[in-house]
């Protein structure tokens, strides 16, 4: 997986590569190292620092300690402001990617905490960038749609009506977000990911079945998963994810004609994706016991219009159904 986090910094180079001074909040989670190893190989492993509000060795695995022990990185509370602030002016940081979120079923668990992390901390990345001229990343997610969107092939501009703290929080960025564009001119950019499926445990998110799956597939032979088996949900796997990210990070502005794109990749249920599992192990046998994260699977899109990544910044996502199958395979074996 070291060697997989390596392979990222080769993430095809197209767009505007000039020195950068990057910041990464919320770096132990699923996506912070593999981020931070692509925008290392590209800028040098000084100028991008990692974040958290744990210590590396904690969580995140293998991958994220590396990143963390890789470059430079800080214990950063996105709640505070002016320590965020501190590390922004005195690395002289120009990007910031942030990441720290709550996801979807853990802020169902705990809404104050999401919207206190959420809410509360985009406001503070928001302003730290206005105030220090720094241009902001900030993932949204398919989770800021809801239940009166239209679910297939959903496209940019449409009904957002989330019944989540987490989508709602993330509807609220992406407008803030825009906001500060068009009144401030700071370069904010978003993109709403469907799931994303690595190696690496995920924390918190409804779509992270299609992960642990894998997990327990290898472990025990068997699943139970949390969602029906005809739910049918966005997906995307994590090569995919980077590369596409890092594209539309550096992509030149003039490029872009709106600041969030959908950005898809593929879709399917927990029964296709037993099956294309069971290419690799016919004994491996699922069942499925619903909770509370089906209510917030049935409010979200089967799969997303991403017409426009596509066209403005040349989003093209490699993985199918089965090239992600054998590859979470090939590297869980490791
Ligand atoms: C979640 O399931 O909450 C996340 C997401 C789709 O944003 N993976």
């Amino acid at each position: 997986r070291l060697a997989a986090a390596a392979a990222y910094s080769t993430a095809t180079a197209t767009g505007d590569l000039a020195p950068r001074k990057v910041l990464i909040t919320g770096s132990l989670g699923q996506l912070g190292a593999v981020l931070a190893s692509c925008f290392r190989g590209h800028f040098g492993a000084e100028n991008v620092i990692t974040s958290d509000i744990r210590r590396p060795a904690a969580g995140g695995g293998e991958v994220a300690l590396a990143a963390a022990n890789d470059g430079p990185f800080v214990f950063l509370d996105v709640r505070d402001r002016a320590s965020v602030e501190k590390v922004v002016v005195e690395n002289k940081v120009d990007t910031i990617i942030h990441l720290s979120a709550l996801l979807s079923a853990i802020g169902e668990r705990e809404p104050q905490r999401a919207l206190d992390v959420n809410i509360n901390g985009l406001h503070n990345i928001l302003e730290i960038a206005r105030v220090h001229n720094a241009s902001v990343f900030c993932p949204s997610t398919i989770g800021a749609f809801g239940p009166s969107t239209p679910v297939d092939q959903t496209p940019d501009l449409t009904i957002m009506r989330p019944t989540t703290i987490y989508g709602i929080s993330k509807v609220h960025m992406e407008l803030l977000g825009e906001y500060y564009a068009n009144r401030y001119g700071v370069d904010f950019r978003s993109v709403r990911y469907p799931g994303i499926i690595s190696a690496d445990e995920p924390g918190g998110g409804t779509t992270d079945y299609a992960i642990d799956i894998f997990h327990h597939a290898l472990k025990t032979g068997t699943y139970n998963c949390f969602l029906h088996e005809n739910t049918r949900l966005p997906m995307m796997y994590i090569d995919d994810c980077i590369e596409g990210t890092f594209k539309f990070i550096t992509a030149p502005r003039e490029k872009l004609t709106q600041s969030t794109y959908n950005m898809g990749a593929i879709d399917f249920t927990p029964a296709e994706l037993t099956s294309s599992m069971q290419r690799h192990m016919p004994n491996l046998s699922v069942s499925y016991s619903p909770d509370f994260r089906q209510k917030i699977a049935d409010s979200w899109p089967n799969s997303l219009d991403d017409s426009s990544a596509r066209k403005d910044w040349g989003w093209d996502p490699k993985f199918d159904l089965d090239s992600m199958v054998d590859v979470m395979f090939k590297n869980l074996k490791k």
